[in-house]
């Protein structure tokens, strides 16, 4: 609980209507994707980052726990106020403060919508390429602290390799800024980068430059439909090492096509195993090339169908079932054990060969889907109450395989609460103690989102 005195000074800093302190106000920012709930004592939503600053000076001195928050859509539980503490809600720093058209730069605050950031630089002939698939809903500043990566990873890359430089407070609340506006910059340690990805442990981004590229001409998608799994998976690393990179490689297993055929009542594969959506932009002659070639992969890789998007409308039909395999596959059991897996593309199939292997032995339910075409699959192992206990060792052995590949135990979720535990499989003691002296350092009191990624026993 928070005293009395602080509850006041909060309401000096943000303003009385900004922060909440009603337990009907307070359970909106108790729980993200994860199922994972925990009541914060107070909310406040700031409005700058001196309101920000002065709000972390005032938890170091009285000692209670600051968790930064988006719009609640992380599915590893980052955002989830398991100490109690103050929540910050960025939801009124949604500003996109800058789009400068001649250095390909957007400058914004943490709360835009990573969807209005695309079609705001978008309509100005530019293009921002991170896209989560929640990217209606999903904020820049959590984007940001989870390196969010997302559909068109496999091509363009993630979050971190468009953050050129961030304005941060501090765990003890100073404010620096990171990086340049600038292509380049190596003037000292690579602070921006640390930051991007720590999970809102060492700093709360108040203000974030991207880099934008132009946007690209014409886009040409098609999805292709395969009757075993593994037919899918080699007709995807067909297309990379035919040197064709799109910038879409999805895979869809038959559970996950179950689980959103019915929840959109829709039929879109006929009944196939597998399905994989295949999209490449570029000048409309590479494009028109590009798709007919992945068009005679498909088809020389056993593909049972391959229908192109004819229309725009007919695209955006794909994407948005695509989008929606996540909340759809609660339509198949109450719990849904969520991975994000990846391993080197090439060894997916040994990875989904593994993870099937894991399923029987358990008798569980496992759904796979995600982007093969950087190797991060999202692996969904579907449970009940009575099935949880078997579901924790299967994750042991999926982590066991994937590491064994030579992969990672999170491609664009981050560790959070949900893969805490197993963190140290896949780092060693020494990596772990270096991020803990980094933490200890900026974050003395461990004041900013404890309990977090391997923050317990600090
Ligand atoms: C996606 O790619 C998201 O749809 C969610 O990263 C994945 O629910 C999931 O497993
Ligand atoms: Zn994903």
């Amino acid at each position: 609980m928070l005293k009395p005195s602080v509850v006041k000074e909060l309401k000096k800093i943000v303003g009385p209507d900004n922060l909440y302190t009603s337990s009907e106000e307070l359970v909106v920012y108790s729980y993200d994707a994860t199922q994972r709930e925990a009541l914060p004592w107070a909310v406040a939503r700031p409005a700058s980052a001196e309101e920000v600053s002065k709000i972390l000076v005032l938890a170091n001195r009285e000692q209670f726990p600051v968790v930064p928050r988006g719009a609640g859509t992380g599915m590893s539980g980052g955002s989830v106020p398991v100490r109690g503490g103050l929540v910050l809600s960025f939801e009124r720093m949604n500003h996109i403060l800058e789009i400068d058209e001649d250095d390909l730069i957007a400058v914004v605050e943490p709360g835009v919508v990573t969807g209005d950031l695309q079609r705001e630089v978008e309509a100005r002939g530019l293009f921002y390429p991170p896209d989560p698939a929640s990217h209606l809903f999903c904020t820049m500043g959590g984007n940001v602290a989870e390196c969010a990566g997302g559909l068109r990873a496999v091509k363009y890359g993630v979050t971190k390799d468009y953050v050129l430089g961030l304005e941060v407070v501090l765990p003890t609340g100073e404010l620096i800024r990171t990086g340049a506006r600038t292509a380049k910059s190596v003037a000292g340690y690579d602070l921006t980068k640390l930051m991007v990805g720590s999970e809102g442990t060492l700093g709360i981004a108040t203000a974030i430059i991207v880099k934008l590229l132009p946007l690209p001409e014409s886009v040409r998608t098609l999805s292709a439909f395969f009757s075993t799994v593994e037919g899918a998976a080699l007709a995807a690393s067909s297309i990379i090492s035919n040197r064709i990179l799109p910038r879409a490689l999805e895979f869809v297993d038959r559970g996950a096509l179950n689980a959103v055929e019915q929840y959109l009542k829709q039929d879109l594969s006929g009944g196939a195993a597998a399905m994989l959506l295949v999209e490449v932009d570029g000048p409309p002659e590479s494009t028109a090339r590009d798709i007919k070639r992945v068009e005679e992969l498909m088809t020389r890789a056993g593909a049972t169908r391959v229908s192109r998007a004819e229309s725009e409308p007919e695209r955006e039909q794909i994407w948005k079932a695509r989008r929606a395999i996540s909340p759809a596959l609660y339509t198949i059991k109450p719990k849904k054990v969520n991975e994000d897996i990846v391993v080197p593309r090439s060894k997916i199939p040994d990875i989904l060969r593994a993870i099937g292997g894991i399923a029987t032995r358990h008798d569980l339910l496992i759904v796979n889907f995600g982007h093969a075409g950087d190797g991060n699959i999202h692996t969904n192992i579907m449970v009940d109450e009575v099935e949880a206990g078997k579901a924790e060792i299967a994750v042991k052995e999926i982590f066991e395989a994937v590491l064994s590949l030579g992969g990672s135990i999170s491609g664009e979720h981050g560790i959070g609460l949900s893969k805490a535990a197993y963190l140290p499989m896949e780092l060693g003691a020494e990596a772990l103690d270096v991020m803990k002296k980094i933490k200890r350092t900026l974050d003395p009191n461990n004041i900013l989102n404890p309990g977090k990624i391997f923050l317990d026993n600090l």
